[in-house]
């Protein structure tokens, strides 16, 4: 009698936590409006192979069962930007993973940086979309073959009026891909408060990249400056994380949408309150290495064109540096960025379910 009656209870009460899963409020509800991280020490740097790299940025990174797959941008003062690509399946080992420098593929050498990568379902093959100077993108059918990413190809003909408009001194970096059932979505950046969306359908992907239009816009560049990230986190709700610069540092702002088209509404939004800076961090295993919590990306698991991230246990691997040298006043592109991994310590959830 008493196991039924404890297994009704138990079947009532996840009846009733299931109710509300289905909107986009659930959704979000699923999600804190104030996030707390533990962050690693540096798991990853340039290495001394004779590349003689300054920084390792820019990481996007992947798990498919239990290799974690990572793609980087190279950041050099002499020699400017390129990407790599390793793989791990342990984070304390990640330091020992040989990179693979994309400049040895068709991809090529020249400036090629901030990498995002995913497997666009409908063709079977793995994109990798980065900044050339245009926004770019490799094919690869095999992603542990890194000597297979193909030379890039651009989604617009050049730069869009209205990017070249809104830049004003800033750059157009960071692009990101996201797709819905029915179109892909190209994201950008100016570093210069503005952050860019243009669409094609999915049956045209990667033709057919619309005009832009401006997504989200900020008086102060500070505030929406660049690195942006949109991933689905189930029933019709996205995500966005863009890194901005406050008085300590970078940090991220985050929204959520009904779409990924908007509109935006704020989750934790300010640098007192970010979805990721040097207020919610902590670093129980030694010293903040960085104050700086700038450009990287969750984790994701599934890896096809929707982004999907369960809004659970989120790890974000992320840039760093040393503070010290961060504000010594040096060349941007001769810092010392290195990667190091978050995890989220106040999710709403457990054993990856919504409750
Ligand atoms: C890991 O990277 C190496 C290149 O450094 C590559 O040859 C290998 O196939 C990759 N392993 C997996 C499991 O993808
Ligand atoms: C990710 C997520 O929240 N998925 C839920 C969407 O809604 C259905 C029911 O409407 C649930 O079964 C999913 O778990
Ligand atoms: C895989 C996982 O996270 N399992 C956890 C599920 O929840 C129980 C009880 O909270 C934990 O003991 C498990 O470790």
């Amino acid at each position: 009698m008493f196991r039924v009656t404890l297994l009704a209870a138990l079947a009532a009460a996840v009846a009733a936590r299931s109710l509300p899963i289905g909107n986009s409020l659930a959704t979000r509800s699923a999600l804190p409006t104030s996030f707390k991280w533990t962050s690693t020490q540096v798991l990853v740097g340039p290495k001394n192979d004779g590349r003689r790299i300054d920084g390792v940025k820019d990481p996007s990174i992947i798990q498919i069962d239990d290799t974690y797959h990572v793609f980087a941008s190279t950041a050099s003062d002499a020699q400017g930007y390129n990407l790599l690509y390793f793989n791990f399946t342990d984070f304390a080992k990640a330091g020992e993973a040989p990179f693979f420098y994309l400049d040895q593929a068709p991809l090529g050498t020249g400036y090629r940086a901030a990498p995002e990568v995913f497997y666009f379902e409908p063709q079977k093959l793995w994109y990798l979309v980065y900044q050339d100077g245009n926004a770019a993108y490799s094919t690869n059918a095999d992603i542990s073959n890194p000597a297979g990413w193909t030379a890039p190809q651009h989604f617009y003909s050049g730069t869009p009026a209205l990017i070249q408009e809104g830049l004003e001194g800033g750059y157009w970096v960071d692009m990101w891909v996201v797709c819905d059932a029915k179109n892909c979505h190209l994201f950008s950046s100016d570093d210069n408060g503005r952050l860019y969306r243009s669409q094609t359908p999915i049956e045209n992907f990667p033709k057919g990249m619309s005009e832009p239009v401006i997504a989200l816009k900020e008086a102060s560049k500070y505030d929406l400056f660049e690195a942006s990230t949109i991933y689905s986190i189930g029933n019709g709700t996205y995500l966005t994380l863009v890194e901005c610069i406050g008085a300590n540092g970078r940090y991220f702002r985050s929204w959520t949408s009904p779409d990924i088209a908007g509109p935006y509404t704020p989750l934790a939004a300010t640098e007192a309150n970010p979805f990721l800076g040097l207020n919610n961090v902590d670093f129980p295993s030694g010293p903040r290495w960085s104050k700086s919590i700038s450009h990287g990306e969750l984790i994701r698991t599934n890896v096809d064109q929707n982004l999907y991230v369960e809004p659970c246990n989120f790890r974000f691997l992320y840039q760093g540096v040393d503070p010290t040298v961060e504000s010594s006043g040096g060349s941007y592109n001769a810092l010392p960025w290195k990667l190091a991994l978050v995890t989220q310590t106040n999710s709403q959830c457990s054993n990856g379910t919504l409750r």
